[in-house]
Parts: C-alpha cells; sequence; structure tokens
C-alpha cells in the first residue's frame, strides 16, 4: 500500500537557541522528560543530529528506523521527527507500529533492512511519564549505538545551532496502520517517504533463526512434563513481544505466566529496571517456589534480569559466563562458530575464567554497549554482556533481554532442568567470581565529583601501591597492586577513551571499582562495584554481600563515601 500526497509542504526555518547541556552520556541524551518538552529542547537536539548526519552523508539521502519503548512523549516526539526529517533531506524513515519498538529490536531492523542508522527514544531503564525522564539515542548503520566521535560532534553542533528545519504541515500520520507513504516537498528533488512495519514480526524472524524453537517448546510442555515460568515486563517495551514469543510462536500459554506487559506511557509507576530492587515483584513471586525459571526486562528491552526456582539470583557477571560456556547449545553459534568474548570493566572476571578455559580472546572495554561494536564488526568476539543486567552477542549490535531468556532457556532445555544446578556446576568447573554493586542515586552537590578527584589523585600519587590494609572481618587483609584509571584503546580503529571508572586492584586479583553513571537524569549517581574471585569449593553456596563484607567496608574507607555522599547506604544493592 503506497500513496503519494499531491500537496506540497513547505518547509520552515525555525530560530532557536542552543543549549549547552546536550552532551550525551553512556547512552544518549537523558533528561526530565519536562526539559525535552520546554524551548524546542527536543527539536534542537534532533536538528543538531541531522546536521551531523547531512556532513557525513554528502552524497546521499539517508534511510532512517524511528522506534521508542512507549514512554510518554515516544509518539510525540516520533511525529516531531517525521516533520524534521522531511525538511532535512531524509529519504525515508521506516517507523515502528505506533512508534513502539525495543531497542533491540531497532537494532535488527536497522541490520535488516540496511539503513543508514535509527533514532531510539527511550530512557531505557529510567522511570517515564511527565514527571519522570525522557532520552533519545543515535544508532548507526551497524546497528549498534553510535561512538563517541560521532555523539561528540552532535554535541559540538548542539551549542551552535541557531535553526531548526521542519514541515509543519505533515500532520496526521497514520502510525497505526502498516503501509508506505510518499510527500512531496518544496525545494527537495525527491519525495520523502514513510514507511510503518512491524517491528515484532521482524524480530520474532531473527529469533527463529537464532534458536530451535521446538527444543524451547518441549523444555516448558513436552516429554520431560511442564516447565512453569514467570515474566514481567515491568510494562516496558517488551510485553507485545513476550506475548508474541511465548504465547503464540511457543504455544505455551498454559506454562508461562506474565505480568506487565501491557505497554504503559509512565510504565504504570514501574521503575523498569530489572534487578533485585525494582523487580522485587518478580523476585516476591519466584520465591513461592511455583516458577522453575523468571525473567524480567527494563523499560526499552535491552536489559535482562534472570532468576531460579525460589528466587535465585543470577548475577549478570555469571550469566554472561554460564552462556559464553554453553553458546555451543544455540544453532546460531553451531553456525557461526564462536570467536572470542568481551565484559565492561567492572563487570567480574567470570568470563574470563571460560575464556581461559576454551582458549578464547577476552576484551575489556569502558561501560556502555557502543564499545562492543567494532569488536563485532570485526568478528574478534561473539558474545559480551555488562553486569548492568545486559547480554547480547553479534545477532545485532545492542545488549537484548529476550536473546538471553531464550538463550537461558536453550540451555535449560539441553544441560540441565534447574538453573541453581547450573551455576553450581560452572563455579564447579571454573570457580566462583562473587560480585557486587552498590548503587547511591541521585545525589545533589558537588560531593560526588570532589570524592572521584580525590581518587583520580590517588591515582596519580600512587600512595595506595602496595599498601596493605588490615580489615575487621577475620584477619582478612588486602594489598593493593594496581590503582589507576581506566583507559580503553579500542583495537580496531585505534580510537582512545579515558576516565572511565578508578580501579584498586589487589594482590589476589580482588577488585573495588568507582564510577559516576552516565544515565541518570538528576544529580549524581555513584557506583561501587566489588568482585573477589574463590575457588574453595565450600564457598560456592555462601551468600555475595556476606563473603564481600571486607571488601565493601575497605571500599569505603578508602573513597571516604560517607563523608562525601552523605550517604551511610546504597539506594539498590545489587
Ligand atoms: C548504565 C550501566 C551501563 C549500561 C548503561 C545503558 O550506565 O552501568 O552498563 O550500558 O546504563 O543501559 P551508567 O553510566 O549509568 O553506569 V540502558 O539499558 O539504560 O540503555
Ligand atoms: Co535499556
Amino acid at each position: 500500500m503506497s500513496n503519494l500526497e499531491q500537496v506540497k509542504h513547505a518547509i520552515e526555518v525555525r530560530p532557536t537557541k542552543p543549549f549547552t547541556d546536550q552532551k550525551p552520556g553512556t547512552s544518549g541524551l537523558r533528561k526530565p522528560t519536562k526539559t525535552f518538552k520546554e524551548n524546542q529542547y527536543f527539536e534542537n537536539f534532533i536538528q543538531a543530529y541531522f546536521d551531523d548526519l547531512a556532513e557525513r552523508n554528502k552524497d546521499k539521502s539517508p534511510t532512517l528506523i524511528v522506534g521508542g519503548d512507549g514512554r510518554h512523549f515516544v509518539r510525540e516526539g516520533t511525529r516531531i521527527i517525521i516533520q524534521m526529517a522531511a525538511a532535512n533531506n531524509i529519504k525515508k524513515l521506516i517507523i515502528a507500529r505506533d512508534a513502539i519498538m525495543s531497542t533491540p529490536s531497532v537494532s535488527c531492523v536497522i541490520r535488516k533492512y540496511g539503513t543508514d542508522g535509527g533514532i531510539v527514544l527511550t530512557a531505557s531503564h529510567n522511570p517515564g511519564g511527565i514527571n519522570n525522564d525522557y532520552g533519545v539515542k543515535f544508532n548507526i548503520a551497524n546497528g549498534g549505538p553510535a561512538p563517541e566521535a560521532v555523539t561528540n560532534s552532535v554535541y559540538d553542533k548542539t551549542r551552535q545551532l541557531t535553526n531548526i528545519r521542519l514541515c509543519p504541515t505533515l500532520i496526521n500520520i497514520d502510525l497505526l496502520t502498516l503501509g508506505k507513504h510518499s510527500y512531496e516537498i518544496e525545494g527537495r528533488s525527491i519525495p520523502f517517504e514513510i514507511e510503518i512495519i512491524d517491528s515484532v514480526d521482524d524480530y520474532v524472524q531473527l529469533m527463529k533463526s537464532i534458536f530451535d524453537f521446538d527444543k524451547i517448546r518441549n523444555l516448558l510442555n513436552g516429554d520431560k512434563g511442564k516447565f512453569p515460568i514467570m515474566i514481567n515486563a515491568l510494562s516496558g517495551v517488551m510485553g507485545p513481544y513476550v506475548l508474541r514469543i511465548f504465547h503464540e510462536e511457543l504455544n505455551a500459554k498454559e506454562v508461562v505466566t506474565v505480568k506487565n506487559c501491557e505497554n504503559l506511557e509512565d510504565f504504570g509507576g514501574h521503575h523498569p529496571d530489572p534487578n533485585l530492587t525494582y523487580a522485587h515483584e518478580l523476585v516476591e513471586d519466584m520465591q513461592n517456589g511455583n516458577y522453575e525459571f523468571g525473567a524480567a526486562f527494563d523499560g526499552d528491552g535491552d536489559r535482562n534480569m534472570i532468576l531460579g526456582k525460589g528466587g535465585f539470583f543470577v548475577t549478570p557477571c555469571d550469566s554472561l559466563a554460564v552462556l559464553a560456556a554453553n553458546l555451543d547449545v544455540i544453532p546460531y553459534f553451531q553456525k557461526h562458530g564462536v570467536f572470542g568474548y568481551a565484559r565492561s570493566m567492572p563487570t567480574s572476571g567470570a568470563v574470563d575464567r571460560v575464556a581461559e578455559k576454551s582458549q578464547k580472546l577476552i576484551y575489556e572495554v569502558p561501560t556502555g554497549w557502543k564499545f562492543f561494536g567494532n569488536l563485532m564488526d570485526s568478528k574478534l568476539i561473539s558474545i559480551c554482556g555488562e553486569e548492568s543486567f545486559g547480554t547480547g552477542s553479534d545477532h545485532i549490535r545492542e545488549k537484548d533481554g529476550m536473546w538471553a531468556v531464550l538463550s537461558w532457556l536453550s540451555v535449560l532445555a539441553n544441560i540441565d532442568r534447574s538453573v541453581e544446578k547450573i551455576l553450581q556446576t560452572h563455579w564447579h568447573t571454573y570457580g566462583r567470581n562473587f560480585f557486587t554493586r552498590y548503587d547511591y542515586e541521585e545525589i545533589n552537590g558537588a560531593g560526588p565529583f570532589s570524592m572521584m578527584k580525590r581518587l583520580e589523585d590517588m591515582c596519580t600519587s600512587k600512595e595506595l601501591m602496595n599498601k596493605t590494609f588490615n580489615t575487621n572481618y577475620g584477619n582478612k587483609q588486602y594489598t593493593v597492586k594496581i590503582m589507576d584509571d581506566f583507559s580503553y584503546t579500542d583495537p580496531v580503529d585505534g580510537s582512545y577513551t579515558e576516565k572511565q571508572g578508578i580501579r584498586i586492584i589487589f594482590t589476589d586479583g580482588s577488585r573495588l571499582v568507582f564510577r559516576l553513571s552516565g544515565t541518570g537524569a538528576r544529580g549524581a549517581t555513584v557506583r561501587l562495584y566489588v568482585d573477589s574471585y574463590e575457588n574453595d569449593p565450600v564457598t560456592y553456596t555462601k551468600d555475595a554481600q556476606e563473603m564481600l563484607k571486607p571488601l565493601i567496608s575497605l571500599a569505603l574507607e578508602i573513597a571516604q563515601l560517607k563523608d562525601f555522599t552523605g550517604r551511610d547506604k546504597p539506594t539498590v544493592i545489587t
């Protein structure tokens, strides 16, 4: 279905004032929703992106994907992008039905349709609604988040912007009906095209080409009996994907209980971050022991949390390691082979053990999925992950919550029907990395910055080198081997990124990491990461918080965290 309107739409050049604070963080630009809606803040950022895109595509009119996680202002934002794209020489926009598309799905369709990139309207795990957060993320032609060279260049443009360009008469576009439309724009030699697609279809097709759906169906309700599971979408974007895959494709309505699968503009008040604190509903549901497996996703569907029976928690670091060790049960990897692995710097070294044993390469990159793209494009890695509940592979260039869940179900179908047993076996083979993350969210004032500055100075002065700390826990002692501010040189394009977090590495291999979050929209969030390796099997059943107590107290002491932040306990413990 294609229709060419006969009216010509005029381009308006509207004056605007530049903003100084449109610097994208770890994953796009995130601000309070109200900030985006006021004073053409959103329009300015989009215009700067189009200006940058024009510079990169001198001989070409780009085609882009547009979609968002359904939060407040995603649909309106999409309509603004339509008006602006038409006036900025964009050839075509491919838009998800109702403008709703998960982040992994955007990556999937950028690659499938071979477009020049995409715009994702999401603040991901940040809460949504008029009183919460909004965000904009740009993806490039490989389907992944724009690298810093691009986001820095867009940022430069935001600070010089004087005009925005739009076609104000391009209104009432039907975003609900699949089809193609074409519009004549004054002063343009080619028409402007819009195509509305069903992104769930494209994504499901990709999943069916990766996994053995028959085997997963058989796990859930087959010859070995029923395997009840619980999936909670936290009212984010994943609802339609969950219902389609579990209830339709896998035909497992009877054994797959779903919650919060209706996508709501304020996520039903949920903080759509799948961790033990914000997804406590899933934790409680699992604790009743009726489900063998549980999973939750974040607002835009790229994160996942995996739980076993009784609420047994799989840390994202272990999830990455277990999947890395068992990729050969998944048809996609049987066909394409497994290259190396990668993790973000704060992620525990569990996957490193798997790499060592299987003699594969392992890369350590700064926090943020954009750093994995080059490694995947160059076939250096097949799977990668972050401690922040992100796991993914080279099937796309974003982390992928549903992919992680289907990977886990594949492992459960092939290796052992118990999540906990899979972990125990894994630890007995590789040893166990105990890991925790403490988040101190939304701190006002300069404290967190002063704290980080002091830690940076301690790296420079090397004052902690070889220093031994006694702790109040038995006779546990730690001696500092390395203290530095993490930097990274991309092995593919040589790009250099610095100041990515303070690391303190002790002689026994334990690590402390301190970072400031780059995704918060108000105040500063301090993250403390603790990682410690044990290979004595009596420890494997121990509680991570108990095991890590000496290191945590040492971290708080070294950083003088309470003095700088005024907080005596974290907002979230993972
Ligand atoms: C956080 C996580 C990081 C993740 C990023 C985007 O960043 O730590 O691992 O890649 O969020 O995830 P920061 O800078 O706040 O620590 V998502 O799902 O919110 O796009
Ligand atoms: Co996300």
